[in-house]
């Protein structure tokens, strides 16, 4: 490479040898260079209609129109190497070891093959004939356009042992193109160009934009070597010359060079995704990665994929080489088949349920894919022109994924058992996500509604520091309680029997029941980051439940719902338990009331003779009087308050209710459940 730039520089000098393309066609020559120039002064006109923009993605935007050329040469089959060197003085160079231009006169142009392609706009499409560019960059324009937008270009060409030169500046030529000397068995094109600072707002090259380019290319044409050398000065600042080339033994010259790489991967996309998994700080889920390919007649279609641990998709698309961010057809047939693939997987190997359906989304979760397709002329749509349109390759897609992983999934069990959890775990924490979004939702209605519930019966008296909420459990005891209260300062708010089956709902799933939002209103104080205790409306919430296994579940609800959204009202001691008695012990007239065994004995023993016990089942049982004389009136009630410990421990037991353990919930309901004869577990 370097050999070849100090040709220009020395043999440049030496007399022009005259050609059949100098002399002969000078007439034609004449009459095609003035539609050239026209049309290259239209590109310095409007360069953004040729590149996209003059901004630094235009300026590098020039590098890969050159370096498409070279792929397509390598696409063609004749081209095994690339080198791409960033010069001191501001000038890129590419060089790559195909056939050359032909060196004879263009049949339609009149002028010399080498100078259409670098002077004629649209040059590599309109006169390849068969599909001739098939990379090609964004705009497909090539390297003409490059040419009207630099200060100068230099071109060697080799072909047939005869090396010939041309120098253009600014599009037109500066020294006619000439035959000068020989070049043995070596072929290939040199390009070198200095973008125009008239033209760009910066001529700066970015190593770590061309690099990432360069090293995609080189996945996306398995076995194509790209090398990348940097001979500019290196900032302060900036490391020293990379040694890390990622592909070894090779004989480059790069002493001169501040920075070097070379690309080269035999398993092309194979390795893409792996590199690709690589800079996850993820694990993979299966170990080899899962390739897949097909081909009728001009179109192709490669795909690499392999799943991680982490909770994002990587999938990146090309079409001819040219990244499709927009997507497109070859996306979507990718995206459908996988999706359909893995569900017939999951329902046929019974890790689906028949009415269970893997979304999309869930499929891709944890995906790290690499899909490339080659067509020829291949229609790019969208706002930034990376949208294929081309209708027949999603068909053509989703049939060689049916095919072939399909396939792959039947002969890999483990990596198919893998992918298939990954994905219905997706699932669960998506549906999860949603009802929480949901319960946020109403949460938000439940505290815009100022309506007090209809069950609550309030009480007269307004300052908070005075007032009590009984929370009472059923209908019936409701009533009892509603009798029994001091109107001036109690309030009453029961709570429907269906809230018992703790264990069989989740705690979502009961926050948005009808159940506990009365409660969230009553209360008035909202409920997690919008709590406001100011809002409080009762100093004292009073649970009122039986003793029983219900009650002891009730309970267990309620608190867990204080603990994890009205915290506050544990930690300032709002929230308190109701003591109703257990047994009644009566002798005539005399009625005195246990709270416990040994309490009952202990009464009988005193009342003496012929006393009675009753044991209360439920605060039904209770009349209004007994209610609130027992359980009720602050001047013979026990109450205990709750403390945060109480809740951590409601909170515990909340969640080993809800736990997938049958045992632990067993032993938890036989403890309580001393006073409950018939227990259904
Ligand atoms: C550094 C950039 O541009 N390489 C190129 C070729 C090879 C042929 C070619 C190019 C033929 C009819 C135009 C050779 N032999 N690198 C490059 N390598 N262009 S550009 O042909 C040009 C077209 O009109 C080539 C047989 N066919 C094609």
């Amino acid at each position: 490479m370097t050999e070849k730039t100090e040709i220009m520089t020395e043999e440049f000098e030496t007399e022009v040898k005259a050609t059949d393309s100098n002399v002969d066609s000078e007439k034609k020559y004449d009459d095609s260079q003035i539609q050239v120039l026209e049309g290259l002064e239209a590109v310095r006109k409007r360069p953004g209609m040729y590149i996209g923009s003059t901004s630094a993605r235009g300026l590098h935007h020039l590098i890969y129109e050159i370096v498409d050329n070279s792929i397509d040469e390598s696409l063609a089959g004749y081209c095994t190497k690339i080198t791409v060197t960033l010069h001191e003085d501001g000038s890129v160079s590419v060089q790559d070891n195909g056939r050359g231009i032909p060196s004879g006169i263009h049949p339609k142009m009149g002028i010399s093959t080498i100078e259409v392609v670098f002077t004629v706009l649209h040059a590599g499409g309109k006169f390849g004939g068969d599909g001739y560019k098939i990379s090609g960059g964004l705009h497909g324009v090539g390297a003409s356009v490059v040419n009207a937008l630099s200060e100068w270009t230099e071109i060697v060409n080799c072909r047939d042992g005869q090396k010939f030169t041309e120098r253009f500046e600014r599009g037109k030529t500066a020294r006619p193109i000439a035959m000068v000397g020989e070049c043995g068995d070596e072929h290939g094109l040199y390009v070198r160009f200095k973008p125009d600072p008239e033209i760009f707002d910066t001529v700066e090259f970015e190593y770590s934009v061309v690099e990432k380019r360069l090293r995609e290319q080189a996945f996306l044409n398995a076995g194509l070597m790209i090398e990348l050398i940097d001979l500019r000065p290196q900032k302060e600042g900036e490391i020293e010359i990379a040694e890390d080339t990622e592909s070894a033994g090779l004989e480059v010259h790069t002493e001169d060079a501040t920075r070097y790489k070379v690309y080269h991967y035999e398993e092309g996309i194979r390795q893409f995704v792996k590199y690709l998994n690589g800079k996850k700080r993820a694990g993979v889920l299966h170990d080899d990665i899962v390739y897949l390919s097909g081909k009728k007649g001009d179109v192709s279609v490669e795909i690499a994929l392999q799943y991680n641990d982490s909770y994002d998709e990587t999938m990146i698309t090309f079409a001819n080489n040219i990244n499709t961010i927009e997507g497109g057809t070859h996306e979507t047939g990718f995206k459908n088949a996988l999706t359909r693939i893995i569900n017939d997987y999951g329902k046929k190997f019974k890790a689906l349920k028949d009415d269970e359906k893997l979304s999309g989304d869930d499929c891709r979760e944890g995906l790290c894919a690499i899909v490339s397709v080659k067509l020829p002329e291949a229609q790019f749509e969208g706002q930034t022109k990376t949208k294929l349109g081309n209708a027949d390759i999603r068909p053509f897609v989703e049939a060689v994924m049916t095919e072939e992983l399909t396939n792959y999934l039947e002969e890999n069990p483990n990596a198919a058992k893998a992918v298939i959890e990954k994905a219905i775990t997706a699932q669960r924490a998506r549906e999860a996500a949603r009802k929480a979004r949901d319960l946020q939702r109403s949460r938000k209605s439940a505290l815009e509604n100022t309506t007090l519930p209809g069950k609550l019966v309030d009480c007269q008296e307004k300052n908070m520091e005075l007032t009590e909420l009984f929370l009472v459990e059923g209908d019936s005891a409701g009533g009892t309680a509603k009798e029994g209260r001091n109107s001036q300062f109690q309030a009453v708010l029961p709570m429907r029997g269906k809230i018992l089956n703790v264990e069989k709902s989740r705690l979502d799933r009961i926050l948005s029941s009808t159940q506990i939002t009365p409660i969230i209103i009553a209360l008035g104080c909202g409920i997690g980051e919008e709590f406001n205790m100011e809002k409080l409306r009762y100093g004292k919430i009073i649970i009122m439940s039986d003793a029983d296994v219900d009650g002891a579940h009730i309970k267990t609800l309620l608190l867990t719902f204080f603990f994890r959204h009205m915290r506050p009202l544990i930690e300032n001691g709002h929230i308190y338990c109701a003591r109703p008695p257990l047994f009644r012990v009566f002798k005539g007239k005399t009625s005195r009331y246990a709270f416990s065994d040994e309490e009952k004995d202990r009464i009988i023993e005193e009342l003496g003779g012929n006393a009675e016990a009753e044991r209360y089942k439920g605060l039904g049982e209770m009349d209004a009087d007994q209610l609130s004389e027992t359980t009720m009136d602050p001047e013979h009630r026990t109450l205990s308050k709750v403390t945060i410990e109480d809740a951590i421990e409601a909170d515990e037991t909340f969640t080993l209710l809800m736990g997938e353990e049958v045992e632990p919930r067993r032993d938890f309901i036989q403890k309580n459940a001393k006073y409950v004869t018939n227990l259904d577990i």
